[in-house]
């Protein structure tokens, strides 16, 4: 009888496990409007409890020090981010505690970065990086990431001949992200479900790259807003910097000569001015070439 109870058991453990990594199912069931509202509350009331000592590390209030909630440093910004099947908006808060003197990635950029990521109700360090790691910000971080460092400047960096980099005048702060803009209810490694984490950073260096291959950088493949990922000419759902035919017309964009000069911009696109669109280059037009 008992070999039957822990054989039924090693069933149910089997199934709960494959649920589990069924994210359609679980994470609709799971409420991430609260999620958000519970996780916003921890995040102001850390930054009512902390402050920042004269390092610039994160130091809990023990007598009349600033808080980080009153301080101007602490800032935030609004992000849209759909979880289950529902959009969700999130506060993500950032602090730049050194401005970097060199450019600020875009979303599609890839970046080096240092950082030391922590979580937010003990402070446990899950995951270093002391000496800058290069990161696609579109496929390789969490979407709390990718929106934290495009407000961080890069810097100088000085090759030391060994391979390693040293970094002058780089960006540093610290990102602060709901649950939901990081794991979420499933969390990760030694992160916890629900768990708001937040980043200690150094934007090192910004580097424009071309996901498509068709030879224009990612940076210059967004809409008048500067949308990278609702920018898609021939709405097939592809956004142009994803999309190797951004018009549609079954010629391919590096193919209707985007960037002559071969310097990853598209300003001097080759424009066949058909009589409709004389102003749109040949790879944005679907009339050209002629079907
Ligand atoms: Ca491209
Ligand atoms: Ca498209
Ligand atoms: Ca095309
Ligand atoms: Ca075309």
């Amino acid at each position: 009888m008992k070999k039957y109870l822990l054989l039924s058991l090693a069933v149910l453990f089997i199934y709960a496990s494959s649920c589990k990594k069924d994210d359609s199912e679980d994470v609709v069931a799971f409420d991430h409007a609260a999620q958000a509202i519970i996780d916003n509350d921890s995040l102001i009331n850390y930054f009512k409890t902390h402050y920042l000592d004269t390092e610039g590390n994160i130091a809990e209030i023990e007598a009349d020090e600033e808080a980080l909630y009153e301080s101007d440093t602490l800032k935030s910004k609004t992000v849209n981010f759909t979880r289950g099947s529902e959009e969700i908006e999130y506060t993500l808060y950032y602090i730049v505690q050194q401005i970097g003197d060199s450019i600020k990635p875009v979303e599609v950029d890839m970046v080096n970065m240092s950082y030391i990521g922590m979580t937010l109700d003990d402070g446990e360090i899950f995951d270093r990086a002391d000496n800058g790691v290069n990161f696609d910000l579109y496929s390789d971080l969490i979407v709390g990431m990718r929106k934290g460092a495009v407000e961080f400047h890069s810097g100088a960096w000085d090759p030391q001949g060994d391979g390693t980099y040293t970094y002058e005048n780089n960006g540093k702060g610290y990102i602060f992200l709901p649950s939901g803009l990081a794991y979420a209810n499933v969390g990760s490694g030694d992160i916890p479900a629900n768990a708001p984490i937040y980043f200690r950073i150094e934007m090192n260096r910004v580097f424009h790259i071309d996901h498509d291959g068709d030879s224009i950088l990612s940076v210059y493949e967004n809409d008048d807003n500067g949308d990278y990922f609702e920018y898609d000419t021939d709405e097939d759902g592809r956004p142009n910097f994803l999309d190797s035919d951004d018009d549609g017309d079954g010629t391919l964009t590096i193919d209707e000569n985007p960037d002559p000069n071969n310097d990853g911009v598209p300003a001097d696109a080759e424009n066949s001015s058909n009589a409709d669109n004389p102003d749109l280059a040949d790879y944005l037009d679907p009339n050209v070439p002629s079907k």
